[in-house]
């Protein structure tokens, strides 16, 4: 389902208050996504520590969220705008797009956890749909 003008909007305004906090936010919702699908950690084999919170996962956290965060400032054409890092999971990294989806659906979790008042349920459907949309552009390479 695609966003309406008054998801955007509402996105552009939660993540205002997502931005201040994206390295604690980042880290919880990679955290869980390893601990709780375990199947991800194949990925990221390669890293010392891949335990809640470690110095890897903090780091990569805070990746992630920077750059769901321009992905909302290219909101219009999400497609086009993370065209290179979808060829880059595609190909380079060969992640399974179906982990894109419990990726987003971790980060959800985490608003929910984090920012209770905030994340009001027109919140979380316009954050569903926008997440839902990064998760199809970064597919996006892969047909
Ligand atoms: Ni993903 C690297 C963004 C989902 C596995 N990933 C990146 C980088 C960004 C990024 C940015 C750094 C790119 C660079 O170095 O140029 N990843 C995103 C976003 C999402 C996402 C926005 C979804 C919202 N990535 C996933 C998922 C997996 C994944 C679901 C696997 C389960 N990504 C990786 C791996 C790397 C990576 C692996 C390389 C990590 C490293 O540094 O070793």
């Amino acid at each position: 389902m695609s966003l309406t003008a008054q998801d955007k909007q509402t996105v552009k305004a939660f993540w205002t208050n997502v931005s201040s906090r994206a390295e604690e936010i980042g880290q919880d919702a990679l955290s869980r996504m390893l601990v709780v699908y375990p199947q991800t950690k194949t990925y990221f084999a390669h890293w010392k520590d891949l335990s809640p919170g470690s110095a890897p996962v903090k780091k990569h956290g805070l990746t992630i969220m920077a750059a769901v965060g321009d992905a909302v400032s290219k909101m219009d054409d999400l497609a086009g705008g993370l065209l290179n890092l979808s060829e880059l999971h595609a190909f380079t990294l060969r992640v399974d797009p179906a982990n894109f989806k419990i990726l987003a659906h971790n980060i959800l979790v985490v608003f929910a956890i984090k920012l209770p008042e905030d994340f009001t349920p027109e919140v979380h459907v316009a954050m569903d749909k926008f997440l839902a949309a990064v998760a199809r552009a970064l597919s996006e390479k892969y047909r």
